[in-house]
Order: structure tokens, then sequence, then C-alpha cells
């Protein structure tokens, strides 16, 4: 029987043959011979001998009759793979039920090895993610990251470059020193939209929104693994905290608030230059320049067609349909676009998923829309260019556009959360229990948060192929808070002990133009920071919270971790999850004003009935629902926010019952960098 963990060894080094050595321990799968591709067949066991100095550690590869694979096949190894676009998509859910259907590990591993050197690696790593991530036997093996896989998907090339210097060079791997990602390295200040690089670049931020897809797959061969619960809802809802994290950022850069890409015939106004090479493809991704207008996109190889007017056409209805109240499914049957379902329908019908109820009627607005800006610079593959970092999940938030396509897809579901009656004030209120104050502490200071520059280093050397083994480090400088406490003080009147949830949330007090913030304008800044069950016996208590708690979040670790210190019981679901290090916004150097709204809501009213957890990970599920369970948490998600403000409460303080409370709080950017300790000269 094949030990599983094996499994995890065939992400590595990704576009080097599978018989190569992997784990940096010298362990080689035992390839059969009819496996081996063509080229390679000669000399393989030359080369093993060669590359692993007497190898340590062998598997066994069991040898069985290889399905078809013809189908993910199809996408050479050298071209760039887009979960965005359909054929990929379906080459993927191919290969995904080949390995969801294999019977054992044993089995699972052979094909997998098979299919290493033959499919697109990046599609493989997709693939055979999704699949361990379902099958029962493989799914609580932590994953790697795909940044250590593929650092190219998150850093430029000249660090590539650099990296593999380092490790052709410097033979001990103790003696190499980590190579730097120079800072602001996309654009010049000239660029406004630059000042957002520590945001749009961030590995964390990346990675999250990388891994959010990769658990919520558009599309899949078995129906089970798309249809999560209320998993349209999740995309709308994680993608609108990112763009309201966003204009929070874009605050504290003195600008205004992300402008919506309402109108597709308007040229976008913001370039990008990515500078990045692609390590599979061996091309640079491709850069879009200032005022590049969309146009038809007609590219035969990537089995892709679509015109703006499909997209008006999509929206148009989508509109329609909310404002009619409903949408008809492919039977031409209604389907009511109500409280509680309504956005998750939306969500499928916008993004658009497998579960959408009808897709020639409402099309593929959210994917394709990424598509027709990702090939903005050669729509009819004139100049054989691959797709710009809009046309993966792993780079779109780098790019400027990326934001202002995500404000005019959610603007649309704004338009159905606007047609809700809002919460009067018996929806919003917890008879008997009383917030009596709030505060958050940071060093010592109250309400007074700062953030500041820190390097991390990550080891990207399972993703750096053809060059010596051993760690290699990449060190980042990024955006970091101290950590805080919150402290709510609570009053329970009754007589009975009661189940509180806690919901905080953080939005700008006042808007770009530095009014004050009504709240229907406010509510769509709101950033969700944590959310907690509490108990409160009769009587007065002190709730205290570490903001490293958070139900947003996956530790600082997960993001800037060495793969060899994890622990094994790490579940890949807890992969997904916005960065620590990104928790709050960056403020200014004077000072910014934040609202901190702290409500606690009925638990009793909220919780969801459901079986208990089977693994460990129940972190991060604000953002990324919980693996194998439901959302845990039965009002809408963003609640009490996610609807228009009723008459009477335009600013927050009016919009209060006793169950809530606001506090402000200042964040303060000191622009310093943390660095790491100064490292041993080079022997
Ligand atoms: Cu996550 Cu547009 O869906 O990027």
């Amino acid at each position: 029987m094949a030990d599983k963990k094996n499994l995890l060894l065939l992400f590595e080094h990704p576009t080097e043959p599978v018989f190569m050595d992997k784990g940096g321990n010298g362990t080689l799968f035992d390839v059969p011979a009819s496996y081996v591709t063509e080229r390679y067949s000669k000399m393989c066991r030359n080369v093993q001998r060669r590359v692993s100095g007497g190898f340590e550690k062998c598997v066994l590869v069991k040898e069985i009759e290889i399905p078809d694979l013809s189908c993910p096949m199809r996408l050479g190894r050298s071209e760039q793979f887009s979960h965005f676009l359909k054929s990929h998509r379906q080459m993927a859910s191919s290969l995904i039920d080949v390995f969801i259907k294999m019977p054992t590990v044993d089995e699972l591993q052979s094909v997998a090895v098979y299919a290493r050197d033959r499919v697109n690696p990046v599609l493989f790593n997709y693939a055979l993610s999704v699949a361990m991530l379902h099958r029962p036997d493989t799914k609580d093996l932590g994953l790697p990251t795909f940044a250590e896989i593929f650092p190219d998907h998150f850093i430029d090339s000249q660090m590539i470059r650099n990296m593999r210097e380092e490790s052709f060079v410097v033979e001990q791997t103790a003696a190499r020193l980590p190579v730097v990602n120079s800072v602001k390295y996309t654009a010049s200040d000239f660029d406004v939209e630059h000042r957002l690089w520590y945001f749009r670049e961030d590995l964390g931020v990346n990675l999250h929104h990388w891994h959010w897809h990769l658990v919520y797959p558009i599309d899949a061969p078995d129906r089970s693994i798309v249809d999560k619960d209320r998993r349209g809802e999740l995309f709308y809802y994680m993608h609108q905290q990112i763009v309201a994290r966003y204009n929070a950022e874009r605050l504290s850069n003195h600008m205004a608030r992300v402008q919506p890409f309402n109108n597709l015939d308007e040229p976008i106004a913001e370039g990008y230059f990515p500078k990045m090479d692609s390590m599979v493809a061996s091309r640079a991704y491709p850069p879009r320049f200032d005022n590049t207008r969309l146009s038809d996109v007609d590219r035969p190889n990537n089995q892709l067609r679509v015109g703006i007017d499909d997209m008006k056409r999509w929206r148009e209805r989508i509109y329609e349909a909310i404002h009619q109240g409903y949408v008809f499914d492919d039977n031409n049957e209604k389907i009511a676009l109500d409280d509680v379902k309504g956005i998750d329908i939306l969500g499928n019908i916008i993004e658009a998923s497998a579960l959408t109820p009808n897709s020639t009627l409402y099309g593929d607005l959210h994917n394709k829309g990424h598509m027709l800006i990702a090939y903005s610079h050669d729509p009819i593959n004139k100049h054989l260019e691959y797709a710009g970092v809009m046309g993966d999940s792993s780079t779109a938030m780098r790019d400027p556009i990326f934001y202002k396509w995500h404000a005019f897809i959610d603007n649309i579901f704004q338009e159905h959360k606007r047609q809700l009656t809002p919460y009067e004030k018996k929806d919003l209120s917890f008879p008997d229990v009383r917030v009596q104050s709030i505060e958050v502490e940071s060093q010592g200071k109250i309400n007074r948060l700062t953030t500041f520059w820190q390097e991390s280093d990550v080891d990207m050397s399972r993703g750096l192929d053809f060059v010596p083994r051993g760690h290699v480090l990449a060190r980042f400088t990024h955006l970091q808070h101290h950590p805080f406490s919150y402290t709510i003080k609570v009053e329970n009147s009754s007589e009975a002990t009661q189940y509180g949830y806690v919901r905080i949330f953080i939005a700008p007090k006042m808007d770009d133009r530095n009014n004050p913030m009504p709240l229907e304008e406010q509510r769509l800044m709101m950033v969700e920071m944590d959310k907690f069950v509490v108990t409160m016996p009769p009587g007065s208590q002190t709730i205290t919270r570490n903001s490293t708690e958070s139900s947003v979040t996956i530790p600082f670790e997960r993001t800037f971790r060495n793969l060899d210190q994890l622990e094994e019981l790490e579940n890949f679901m807890c992969g997904c999850g916005w960065p620590q290090h990104m928790l709050i916004p960056k403020g200014r150097a004077e000072g910014l004003s934040f609202e901190l709204f702290v409500m606690v809501s009925n638990y009793e009213d909220d919780k969801v009935e459901q079986k208990a957890a089977d693994c460990a990970c129940s972190i991060a599920a604000s953002y990324c629902g919980l693996r194998d369970r439901l959302y845990p948490d039965r009002k809408s998600m963003g609640y009490p926010f996610d609807r228009s403000i009723r008459r009477g409460s335009e600013m927050l303080d009016r919009f209060l019952t006793p169950n809530m409370r606001a506090v402000e709080v200042i964040i303060t950017h000191e622009s310093r960098t943390e660095k790491l300790p100064e490292l041993p000269a080079r022997s």
C-alpha cells in the first residue's frame, strides 16, 4: 500500500520529468518503463543515478492500465492553463474525474505519475489538488502552497533568475542568501495606482484568491464538488469583501474608491505590466497598456468566442431578473430571488458556475469578463500571445482592473440586495443583551492600531526546476501590524444564560472627500474582522478576543512558512483564508479614522445544525466556509450590512440597537521595515 504522503512529492519541481529526485532527500519514484515518456525512455535510470547522488528512498509505482487521458492532454505542456476558460475547465474536469475514480491510493499514485509528464503542469496541479481535496482517503493531507510550487506566478522574473544563480553557484544550502524581492518593482511612483502595490502584489492575498477558487471550483465532473453550501453567496461575499478591503487601502493612500468598470466600451485607463515570466509557458505574462479597449475575443485555439454584445446582453438579462424578482431555469420555470436564496442563485448565475440555472439565458458574465480583459492585448490571437494576469486566479489580483471588474460585478449583486426590505430594529435587536463598551488594545494603546513593513522569507526551492537542490529563500516585504485584542463588555439582563454571535466589522469613518460617510455608503465598505460565539451568563461580563483568532484569516505561518516545519495534520482548506498580516488596512502616517463596529446577535437564531467537525480545521470560515459542512451562520453573509439601511438611520450611530456598539479607531502607518536578523556571511 502506497504511503499517501508520497503523492505530495508529485507537486514538486513541476516541469521536471517525474523520475527526477523529489523531497530534497533523494526520494525517487520507481517509474515503470512503460510510463516514461519516449524522450527519456532510454536514459531514465542513468539520469536518476546522476541526479540523486545515491537515492535514499524509492517509491514503488504500481503499473496499471491507464485510463484515457486524451482530453486533458489536449492542452500543450507549455501552454497557459486558466480555470476561467471553459475549454480548460473541461480538460481539468476530465482529469479530476480520473483521479477521483481511482479506487486506491496506490492506483491514484500510479495514474498521477503517468499523467504528470504528459499533461500541462498547472492543469495537473489543479486537477490533483481538487481530487485530493475531495477524496476521503487523501483530504487530510496538507498540500503544498501554490507559491512554493509555481513561484513564477508570484514574483518577478528577475528574482527567479537570482534564485537560480544562488542555487547554481552556492553549493552549500546553509550558505545561500535569501533572494530579495524588489519592492515596488512593477511601476514608478508616476503611476498613482502603484501606491497599492503592497496589496495587489501581496503573496498571501494572491494565495488566498487562488485557494478560494480551488476550494470552490467553477466546474467539476461530480456536481457535489461544485455544489457546496451557499457557494454562490460566498462567491459574492468573498469578492465583495476584497473590494471593500481594497477601498480601505485606497483611502489610506489618499485615493478615491475604485470606479466600477460599468461601461465595457470605455478604455481601461489603468495599464499593468506584471514583469513576470511563466515557467511553464516560457513566456512573459503580457502587459496591458494604458487606455486599452476591450474587443470581441475570437480565439479558436482556446475555444473562446465572446463579444462585448454578449456581455451586455447577459448583464441586462440579469438586471431584468433582479428587478422582476425571479430567474428562469433551463425549463423556463421561474425561480424566485428571495431574501434567503436569491443571492446564492445570483452568485451561481453571475460567476457563472456549473450550478447556474440557465447558462443560455444568463451566460457566463464574470468568467468571460476575466478573459475579455486578459486577452485585450491580443483578442484574435494575431500575435500568438497568452492571457494577461487576469486570466488566472493566482495572478488576477495584481492588476488594478481586477478591482474595477469586481466592483462592477458587485454592483449587480447590490442591486438585488437593494430590492430586499431593510432590516428593522426587531431584526437586529437581541432583547436583554446590551453591549456596554468596546475597545481595542495594541502595544498598550487604546483604540490605536499601527501598521508597518516587515520582511519575511518563503522557501521556493521546490518550485525551481533544473537547478541544484536545497533551500532557496525568497524574501518579501509586506504590510504588517502589531497584534491587538478586543475587550467587549456585555450585559445580559435576563435570568438565563444566553449565547451570542459576536460580529466585528471595521470601515473608514470619512469618505474620499473627508466628509462623514453616510451608512448607505459605509455599509459597502464594512470589512469583516471576526465572528465568534460567546456564552453570556446573567449579569455583566467582559469578553476578550485576540486579533490572531480572527474567523477571516489564516495564521501568518501559513503564508510565510517552511514546508518542513508543517504539522502533518494541517488540512488543505486551512490554506484558504485572508492572510493575517493583511487583516487591517494600512492607515496613514498621520492616522486614519475608522469605525469599529461590534454586534452581538442571538446565536439561537443564527446557529446552523450540522455534523461535528471531522478535522481540526475550522479557521477562516467567514470567507472560505467549512469543509464538508454548512456555512456556520444562518444570517446572510455580511449581515447586518448586506441590505439597504432602514429609514431614519442614515449614519452609523443611529443604526445601533442596544446589542451593538461602535468606537473610533485610528490606524497609523509607520514607514519603517522590520528586518529579519542579519544573515551569516557567505562561506
Ligand atoms: Cu475570484 Cu473574478 O473571481 O476572480
